[in-house]
């Protein structure tokens, strides 16, 4: 019998890792992040990370927002996010759970209104709930997958516009006006679309994942309403819990994800407590369609000095 999926941790000799689910995620222990890992060490890092698509580190309390950075820029350029102000010298994303836009309650790939969308984001626990406040992380490889061969074929061949300017209030029971502002007022301060394939080619496994998550706005040649039966059909296909790893975290934890292959939550059940994350974005490239068709930009804001008066 073939068993796909399962990777021998012997694969990689210098990390001690532990599966955290059957189908996405390992822990990795005994290792401190910082820029200066070695080329070896790396390399089984960025491994691994192609392998379980989510990788959890505890005790990363040395690392300064800098060290952060730093680290991240070993995977490629780092880059802030495009509409939502990064705190003061940083390129960081943070997430604060007492400002609006500081929940990610709803299942999404990071950035997918960009052409050229992140390939690995990094997250930091700054501040962590007494309780609550897991975030999971999808399997979009599998997802795809574990399609009938019809669906597959159909999927293949849709494309789908993202837009920052989505329905927020859609996916969340309780969207409350403070976070809606914020997301009219911050998050969509500029309007950023993009197509790109529902199906796509990882450029490092070749792996073909799903590409969706809340962004998401339109099927390109159907109607809002076919497109969005569409979407729930593939969708709930990627966020079935036996695709899902659940991270509970602890301060100074940091969490790898691969953004190609992956949609992530934050579960919102923690009430006020305090809750901070800070993540360090990764530049990715255009999604590549299973036809070799690119993504593509639809819209963005004019760069200063060509806009029209
Ligand atoms: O708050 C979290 O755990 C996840 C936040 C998130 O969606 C992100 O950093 O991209
Ligand atoms: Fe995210």
């Amino acid at each position: 019998m073939t068993v796909t999926h399962a990777i021998s941790p012997q694969a990689f000799p210098l990390l001690n890792l532990r599966r955290v689910a059957g189908n996405i995620g390992a822990e990795i222990r005994d290792i401190e992040l910082s820029a200066n890992v070695s080329d070896e060490l790396f390399a089984q890092i960025e491994a691994a990370l192609l392998k379980y698509k989510v990788l959890f580190f505890r005790n990363q309390n040395h690392l300064t927002d800098e060290a952060h950075q730093a680290f991240g820029a070993r995977f490629g350029k780092i880059v802030a996010h495009p509409t939502v102000p990064a705190p003061t010298g940083t390129k960081l994303f943070e997430l604060d759970a007492s400002k609006g836009g500081g929940r990610a309650d709803s299942w999404h790939t990071d950035v997918t209104f960009v052409e050229a969308f992140p390939k690995i984001s990094i997250l930091r626990g700054v501040t962590i709930p007494e309780y609550g406040g897991d975030t999971v992380w999808a399997n979009t490889v599998l997802a795809y997958e574990r399609l009938p061969e019809a669906l597959k074929r159909f999927a293949e061949s849709l494309r789908a516009v993202h837009s920052n300017d989505y329905d927020y209030g859609a996916e969340r029971i309780v969207a409350e006006e403070h976070r809606v502002q914020h997301h009219r007022q911050v998050f969509v301060s500029s309007v950023w679309e993009a197509e790109h394939p529902v199906v796509h080619v990882h450029p490092q496994t070749g792996e073909r994942a799903l590409l969706l998550g809340h962004f998401f706005k339109h099927l390109v040649g159907f109607s809002s309403r076919e497109s969005a039966r569409i979407f729930e059909l593939l969708q709930n296909r990627a966020i079935q819990l036996e695709n899902t790893v659940r991270w509970q975290w602890q301060q100074g934890d940091v969490v790898i994800w691969d953004n190609r292959s992956t949609q992530h939550y934050a579960v919102n059940d923690y009430g006020n407590q305090p809750r901070v994350v800070r993540r360090v974005t990764v530049e990715g490239d255009p999604a590549v369609a299973v036809d070799g068709s690119r993504s593509r930009t639809v819209s963005r804001p004019q760069p200063a000095g060509q806009q029209v008066a």
